[in-house]
């Protein structure tokens, strides 16, 4: 389908703002310059088999050199602001401790071209790449790392915050929870199943901990990014699968979302879990988390997740099932199914959850997988999500911004770079970037909005 024309888009409110995400491992490179520690990330990608073809974000988009290039590609859109994440150990090495103050140049530099092309800098301080030191000390199993999110959000608030007004502070624990602790398919590795649910509490402990450090320092606003999916059933579902949805969605969206906006957690009792977690949660944790209130929640959606009851050997109480075959979905250049109306289904169903507990809400990241430059196929996908945005703001959620998954092809975790999230291709080579035409039509589109 050829998409319509920018031009034909809802006309969102003017505050909203149009942006472009990455993230630090994922674009930088520069994994051992100017006395950057090592992350997880980079002892993880040296693990045979770990990563797809045995790629690293050693140079990966090479950003850290190139971010003059880059900040001209995002003024070339037009963008409201940027959301990118700071690499924790470029500014502590060893986690905690000694600064390296060329880390925390490098931000200042990439701040200051963001402001004088008049994009906001929008940064996240954790985005999955903790530093080695601190996971040798237990990682996200250990409440400490949580005071030492704190320490490092202190740092570069010092240093940044007389131009950074909005911080993220966490980027999809819930993703880094399961993928990194759970199942060790990311970084760090690890393969706890439900052992790995402390790593929940740490990192939200580690948000109000950090997210006071910030305030401290004159934060204006201060968001987490949590991805989230309407939990869906296959037809003919019954009542086993119908507890395996609940089960799923007490995990996927409630487990990070409760604690923030309502100050407890869901029951995990699906997951054999005490209300403590067994024994992470201690008094006055659950009120440092979620007050002050949050001054918008920031929502990563790519897709619904489709669930059955579990098999006899699942260890888990679901089973990750694939969309049905009715009505049948585009699937990406990932497989993933592409359903936008789900975004609409998500943000009404945050509202009715969470009704005045909602903040605004930010859509930090949403794309698509594929490779081709004349990209129609990811034009269709944008612009059939920007109207489920469009949608649920008409049914009465307040929505602030959406922000393109992402501004360059980048190092796609465990699928290293087969899978191209760019509005911006790369080569990786040679480091050519050629925008794609979703480029183009992100472009026009962003322009109809501020121009009419
Ligand atoms: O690339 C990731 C990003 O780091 C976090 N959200 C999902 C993206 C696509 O998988």
């Amino acid at each position: 389908m050829i998409p319509l024309s920018p031009r034909q888009l809802p006309q969102f409110p003017a505050v909203f703002e149009w942006g472009a995400a990455t993230a630090a491992y994922q674009v930088e490179g520069a994994a051992e310059e100017d006395g950057k520690g090592p992350s997880i990330w980079d002892a993880f990608v040296r693990r045979p088999g770990a990563v797809r073809d045995g790629h690293t974000g050693a140079t990966a988009c090479d950003h850290y050199h190139r971010y003059a290039e880059d900040i001209a590609l995002m003024r070339g859109l037009g963008l409201d602001a940027y959301r990118f994440s700071i690499s924790w150990p470029r500014i502590l090495p060893e986690g905690t401790g000694r600064i390296e103050p060329r880390g925390l140049d490098f931000y200042d530099r990439l701040v200051d071209g963001l402001l004088a092309a008049g994009i906001s800098p929008v940064p996240t301080l954790f985005h999955w790449d903790l530093p080695q030191a601190l996971e040798e000390g237990g990682g996200w199993l250990e409440r400490d790392t949580a005071y030492r999110l704190a320490e490092y959000a202190g740092v570069v608030a010092d240093r940044l915050g007389d131009r950074v007004r909005r911080w993220i502070t966490l980027n999809e624990p819930f993703v880094h929870m399961a993928f990194g602790y759970a199942f060790g398919v990311h970084a760090p590795g690890r393969a706890l199943l439900t052992g790995a649910l402390p790593v929940a509490h740490h990192q939200l402990l580690g948000h109000g901990l950090a997210a006071a450090a910030l305030r401290e320092r004159g934060a204006e606003r201060i968001l987490t990014t949590n991805n989230c999916t309407p939990v869906r059933l296959l037809p003919g579902a019954g009542e086993a699968d119908r507890a395996a949805a609940e089960a799923y969605d007490a995990l996927h969206n409630r487990l990070f979302n409760d604690p923030l906006l309502l100050g407890r957690y869901p029951d995990l009792k699906a997951y054999g879990a005490s209300e403590d977690l067994d024994g992470a949660v201690r008094d006055g944790d659950l009120d440092l988390i979620s007050s002050p209130p949050l001054d918008g929640l920031g929502v990563n959606y790519y897709n619904p997740t489709w669930i059955t009851a579990p098999g006899p050997d699942a260890g888990l109480p679901f089973d990750l099932a694939e969309p049905p075959a009715e009505p049948g979905y585009e699937r990406t250049a990932f497989g993933w199914p592409v359903v936008p109306e789900g975004l609409t289904e998500l943000l009404t169903g945050l509202r009715s959850r969470y009704g005045d507990a909602l903040p605004p809400i930010t859509i930090t990241e949403n794309g698509c997988s594929y490779p081709e430059l004349d990209d129609r196929r990811r034009i269709d996908y944008l612009d059939g999500h920007v109207r489920a945005v469009a949608a649920a703001i008409e049914a009465g959620v307040d929505v602030r911004g959406y922000y393109v998954w992402s501004l360059l092809d980048n190092f796609e975790w465990a699928e290293g770079y087969h899978q191209r999230f760019g509005l911006v291709q790369v080569d990786f080579e040679t480091q050519t970037r050629t925008p794609r035409e979703s480029y183009a039509w992100y472009r026009d589109a962003i322009a109809t909005q501020h121009h009419g």
